[in-house]
Protein backbone atom coordinates (compact mmCIF):
# COMPACT_ATOMS: atom_id res chain seq x y z
CA UNK A 1 0.00 0.00 0.00
CA UNK A 2 2.64 2.27 1.24
CA UNK A 3 0.66 5.22 1.60
CA UNK A 4 0.85 7.83 4.95
CA UNK A 5 -1.68 9.39 7.10
CA UNK A 6 -0.38 12.62 7.97
CA UNK A 7 -2.08 13.51 11.76
CA UNK A 8 -1.49 16.33 14.26
CA UNK A 9 -3.24 19.38 15.35
CA UNK A 10 -4.65 22.65 13.28
CA UNK A 11 -1.25 24.20 12.11
CA UNK A 12 1.35 21.37 13.17
CA UNK A 13 2.89 21.85 9.71
CA UNK A 14 1.06 18.11 7.93
CA UNK A 15 0.59 19.82 4.87
CA UNK A 16 3.65 22.25 4.53
CA UNK A 17 5.74 18.94 5.17
CA UNK A 18 3.50 17.50 2.70
CA UNK A 19 4.12 19.82 0.23
CA UNK A 20 7.94 20.03 0.66
CA UNK A 21 8.20 16.53 0.56
CA UNK A 22 6.04 16.43 -2.60
CA UNK A 23 7.71 19.27 -4.42
CA UNK A 24 11.16 17.75 -3.67
CA UNK A 25 9.92 14.32 -5.48
CA UNK A 26 8.52 15.82 -8.39
CA UNK A 27 11.22 17.33 -9.61
CA UNK A 28 13.59 14.53 -9.04
CA UNK A 29 10.66 12.13 -10.64
CA UNK A 30 8.22 14.06 -12.67
CA UNK A 31 6.34 11.18 -13.80
CA UNK A 32 5.65 9.52 -10.88
CA UNK A 33 3.60 12.88 -10.11
CA UNK A 34 0.27 11.25 -9.80
CA UNK A 35 1.84 7.81 -7.60
CA UNK A 36 2.98 10.77 -5.36
CA UNK A 37 -0.09 12.65 -4.50
CA UNK A 38 -1.62 9.65 -3.22
CA UNK A 39 1.55 9.27 -1.15
CA UNK A 40 -0.09 10.92 1.95
CA UNK A 41 -3.25 11.23 3.00
CA UNK A 42 -3.68 14.57 4.72
CA UNK A 43 -6.15 15.20 7.18
CA UNK A 44 -7.54 19.23 8.97
CA UNK A 45 -5.92 19.03 12.35
CA UNK A 46 -9.88 19.30 13.75
CA UNK A 47 -9.96 15.72 13.41
CA UNK A 48 -7.56 15.37 16.10
CA UNK A 49 -8.41 18.04 18.19
CA UNK A 50 -12.41 17.26 17.95
CA UNK A 51 -12.79 14.12 19.58
CA UNK A 52 -16.08 13.26 17.60
CA UNK A 53 -13.93 13.02 14.81
CA UNK A 54 -11.51 10.32 15.92
CA UNK A 55 -13.52 7.66 14.02
CA UNK A 56 -12.31 9.53 10.64
CA UNK A 57 -8.17 8.99 11.73
CA UNK A 58 -9.54 5.99 12.35
CA UNK A 59 -10.78 4.94 9.27
CA UNK A 60 -8.06 6.47 7.73
CA UNK A 61 -5.57 4.89 9.17
CA UNK A 62 -7.29 1.02 7.51
CA UNK A 63 -5.90 3.00 4.06
CA UNK A 64 -2.31 3.83 4.73
CA UNK A 65 0.18 1.49 5.63
CA UNK A 66 2.21 4.16 8.25
CA UNK A 67 1.13 7.09 9.81
CA UNK A 68 3.04 10.26 10.79
CA UNK A 69 2.07 11.75 14.28
CA UNK A 70 3.16 15.94 13.93
CA UNK A 71 3.54 17.83 17.09
CA UNK A 72 4.33 21.70 16.95
CA UNK A 73 7.26 21.93 18.80
CA UNK A 74 5.95 25.75 20.07
CA UNK A 75 2.90 24.60 20.97
CA UNK A 76 2.57 24.43 24.55
CA UNK A 77 -0.02 22.09 24.76
CA UNK A 78 -0.87 19.03 22.91
CA UNK A 79 -4.07 17.25 21.10
CA UNK A 80 -3.34 13.76 21.40
CA UNK A 81 -4.69 11.85 24.31
CA UNK A 82 -2.83 9.38 26.43
CA UNK A 83 -1.90 6.17 24.40
CA UNK A 84 -3.87 7.73 21.52
CA UNK A 85 -0.74 5.20 19.59
CA UNK A 86 -2.50 2.25 20.93
CA UNK A 87 -6.42 2.59 18.79
CA UNK A 88 -4.43 2.89 15.35
CA UNK A 89 -2.90 -1.06 14.31
CA UNK A 90 -0.44 0.66 11.78
CA UNK A 91 2.96 1.74 13.21
CA UNK A 92 3.67 5.67 13.89
CA UNK A 93 5.68 7.39 14.07
CA UNK A 94 6.88 10.47 15.66
CA UNK A 95 7.75 14.11 13.69
CA UNK A 96 8.53 17.06 15.83
CA UNK A 97 7.70 20.56 13.89
CA UNK A 98 8.88 23.92 13.58
CA UNK A 99 12.02 23.56 15.18
CA UNK A 100 14.00 26.69 13.32
CA UNK A 101 11.80 29.10 15.80
CA UNK A 102 12.95 30.66 18.87
CA UNK A 103 10.00 29.14 20.48
CA UNK A 104 10.70 25.89 19.73
CA UNK A 105 10.94 23.15 22.99
CA UNK A 106 11.93 19.92 21.87
CA UNK A 107 11.46 18.15 25.45
CA UNK A 108 8.02 19.51 25.60
CA UNK A 109 6.94 17.79 22.24
CA UNK A 110 8.83 14.73 22.82
CA UNK A 111 6.96 14.56 25.94
CA UNK A 112 3.69 15.16 24.42
CA UNK A 113 4.79 12.16 22.00
CA UNK A 114 5.87 10.06 24.57
CA UNK A 115 2.08 10.80 26.19
CA UNK A 116 0.53 9.46 22.87
CA UNK A 117 2.07 6.63 23.28
CA UNK A 118 4.08 6.62 20.05
CA UNK A 119 7.95 5.32 20.63
CA UNK A 120 10.97 6.93 19.96
CA UNK A 121 12.85 7.49 17.96
CA UNK A 122 11.17 11.01 16.62
CA UNK A 123 12.39 13.08 13.69
CA UNK A 124 12.89 16.54 14.19
CA UNK A 125 12.12 18.87 11.10
CA UNK A 126 11.86 22.40 9.97
CA UNK A 127 10.00 23.40 6.92
CA UNK A 128 13.69 25.55 6.39
CA UNK A 129 15.88 23.09 6.20
CA UNK A 130 16.60 20.09 4.25
CA UNK A 131 18.42 18.43 6.82
CA UNK A 132 16.05 17.38 9.12
CA UNK A 133 13.42 16.53 6.41
CA UNK A 134 16.40 13.69 4.66
CA UNK A 135 15.37 10.90 6.74
CA UNK A 136 11.91 11.17 6.25
CA UNK A 137 12.50 11.68 2.22
CA UNK A 138 14.63 8.31 2.70
CA UNK A 139 10.97 6.44 4.69
CA UNK A 140 9.14 8.02 1.50
CA UNK A 141 11.71 6.88 -1.14
CA UNK A 142 11.41 3.21 0.60
CA UNK A 143 7.52 3.06 1.02
CA UNK A 144 7.51 4.00 -2.55
CA UNK A 145 10.05 1.07 -3.59
CA UNK A 146 7.61 -1.47 -1.52
CA UNK A 147 4.93 -0.11 -3.63
CA UNK A 148 6.38 -0.42 -6.69
CA UNK A 149 7.61 -4.31 -6.44
N1 LIG B 1 8.76 28.40 10.86
C1 LIG B 1 8.11 27.29 10.45
N2 LIG B 1 6.82 27.39 10.08
C2 LIG B 1 6.20 26.26 9.68
C3 LIG B 1 6.83 25.00 9.66
N3 LIG B 1 5.93 24.08 9.23
C4 LIG B 1 4.79 24.74 9.01
N4 LIG B 1 4.93 26.06 9.28
C5 LIG B 1 3.90 27.10 9.15
O1 LIG B 1 2.82 26.77 10.00
C6 LIG B 1 1.60 27.16 9.40
C7 LIG B 1 0.65 25.99 9.35
O2 LIG B 1 1.19 25.00 8.52
P1 LIG B 1 0.29 23.93 7.77
O3 LIG B 1 1.21 23.07 7.01
O4 LIG B 1 -0.80 24.59 7.02
O5 LIG B 1 -0.32 23.13 9.00
P2 LIG B 1 -1.46 21.98 8.99
O6 LIG B 1 -2.70 22.61 9.49
O7 LIG B 1 -0.96 20.95 9.94
O8 LIG B 1 -1.58 21.47 7.61
C8 LIG B 1 1.95 27.71 8.03
O9 LIG B 1 1.99 29.12 8.12
C9 LIG B 1 3.32 27.16 7.77
O10 LIG B 1 4.08 28.00 6.94
C10 LIG B 1 8.21 24.94 10.06
O11 LIG B 1 8.86 23.90 10.08
N5 LIG B 1 8.78 26.12 10.44
MG1 LIG C 1 -3.25 21.27 6.47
Amino acid sequence: MGRILLIGGIGAGKTSLKQMLLNEQVSYHKTQMLDFSHTFIDCPGEYLEIPRFYHVLIDASHRVSEIWALQDATKERSFYPPKFSKVFRKPIIGIITKMDLPKANIKQAIAFLNYAGIEEPFYSTSIMDEVGVAPLRKRLEELNELRNH
